[in-house]
């Protein structure tokens, strides 16, 4: 169970998988009111509404389910018993983690993983990314919970690429980026790409071994997705704000954006890039450079 976000099913092998999505309520409501004041819920017990609000009495009901220790709840489990199985997941996982991140230190190599939700260009621009690095030695790994399309698409640039199905699993874990290192035959001072599982939650609490995590946002989200999402924000070193060609056609506004980055990492890195006609392709592409030199470099001085 993957109780870090709660959402799902983790594979960290050895593992076993049991999840039930009953938050323990059942709301049964008739919202033909206008709300004029919340009180929030905190969750920690099994209760029944059934409210009927076709009056107006001017107040709403804002429910959080993660206000407890664990930060997440699941029926029939004590906070404690949740706090315990989230440590033995990450645990695990950090183990797979830690063995990754050693092999890409051998090998020079700097390892990124690329999150976002479904959609915001994470192939795109790795496709372009992969174009414009010329003979800068690479691969990539590709998660999605089913097909090979990405990988396929990474493969037609001519990079090699394998891909990683996680069938019901909603992140990539230390274990699966260690099986796909081994089909890669990464070479010394190489960078690897892994795109994680289109997911703006799950993947923000499993480390693979990467040298850090980039957020890929685009434009048509909404202003206000780092706000919603957080831990995805605070865990990534820099943020790349895609699709910006599409900004004239949406209602957004950029500098807002990047204000609501800031906000929940006030160290995050910002490059506003459009993977379809190249604008600020550059920019990424400098750090990309920088960020292996300077690796490369601490290595060498150790
Ligand atoms: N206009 C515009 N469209 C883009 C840009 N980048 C990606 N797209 C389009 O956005 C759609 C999704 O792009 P993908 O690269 O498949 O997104 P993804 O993040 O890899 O998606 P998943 O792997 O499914 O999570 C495609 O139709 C792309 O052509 C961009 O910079 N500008
Ligand atoms: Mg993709």
């Amino acid at each position: 169970m993957c109780t870090v976000c709660g959402c799902g099913t983790g594979s960290v092998e050895g593992q076993s998988h049991s999840h039930d999505h009953s938050h323990g309520h059942d709301h049964s409501h008739e919202h033909g009111h206008d709300h004029g004041h919340s009180h929030d819920h905190s969750h920690g017990h099994h209760h029944h509404h059934d409210h009927d609000h076709s009056h107006d009495h001017g107040h709403s009901h804002d429910i959080h389910f993660g206000k407890g220790p664990a930060g997440v709840e699941v029926p029939g489990m004590t906070q404690e018993r949740l706090i315990e199985i989230e440590t033995d997941i990450l645990a695990k996982n950090d183990r797979y983690a830690d063995v990754n991140r050693a092999t890409l230190r051998g090998l020079n190599t700097f390892a990124i993983n690329l999150v976002s939700s479904p959609g915001s260009g994470k192939t795109t621009l790795l496709c372009k990314t992969i174009e414009m690095l010329g003979d800068q030695p690479l691969a990539v790994i590709e998660g999605d919970q089913q097909t090979a399309n990405d990988a396929e698409r990474i493969r037609a640039t001519g990079a090699p690429a394998v891909q990683v199905n996680t069938g019901k699993g909603c992140h990539l874990d230390g274990h699966m980026v260690g099986h796909a290192m081994e089909h890669l035959n990464l070479v010394e001072g190489s960078m690897l790409f892994i795109e994680n599982v289109g997911n703006l939650v799950c993947p923000a609490g499993f480390d693979l071994g990467e040298d850090c995590k980039v957020a890929i946002l685009s434009v048509t989200e909404g202003e206000d997705k780092p706000l919603k999402y957080p831990d995805m924000f605070t865990a990534s070193r820099i943020a790349l704000l895609n699709k910006v060609d599409l900004a004239p056609h949406c209602d957004v506004d950029l500098d807002l954006y990047e204000k609501n980055l800031r906000r929940v990492n006030p160290g995050i890195e910002i490059i506003r890039v459009s993977a379809r006609t190249g604008e600020g392709m550059d920019n990424w592409l400098n750090w990309l450079k920088g960020s292996l030199q300077r690796k490369r470099g601490t290595l060498a001085a150790e």
